[in-house]
């Protein structure tokens, strides 16, 4: 079988051309960071529009969002979504936004996952 010619490196370390093992490295590509979105309790947001919420800014279903609005009733927060830092940043916006019109006290963050 036809070799492909050794090198002088490969002369003087002995290395076989043929069984030469493969040693380049992929560069790493890094995920972009994901955020995030957390809901808290407060004592005066009717369930109602907390549901909506849900409903209406992460597309839950009627009966998903009004689990994860019982959940943060009884544990005081939960996660809601994870994004990227634009869409929870703008999550985040939309929810406030809407709660103060709404002028209910209601607390939307996010936070690095
Ligand atoms: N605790 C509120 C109440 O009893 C309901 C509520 C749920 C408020 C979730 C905020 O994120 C919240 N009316």
């Amino acid at each position: 079988m036809a070799t492909i010619p050794a090198t002088l490196a490969d002369r003087k370390t002995g290395d076989d051309r043929e069984s030469a093992v493969i040693t380049k490295t992929r560069p790493k590509t890094q995920r972009p960071p994901m955020y995030k979105v957390l809901l808290l309790n407060d004592d005066y947001t009717p369930m109602e529009f907390v549901v909506h919420i849900l409903e209406r800014f992460f597309g839950m279903s009627h009966a998903q969002a009004f689990e994860i609005m019982l959940t943060v009733h009884k544990k005081g927060l939960a996660v809601v979504g994870v994004f990227s830092f634009e869409v929870a940043e703008t999550k985040v916006a939309q929810v406030m936004d809407f709660s103060r019109r709404h002028q209910h006290p209601l607390q939307c963050t996010m936070e690095k996952e």
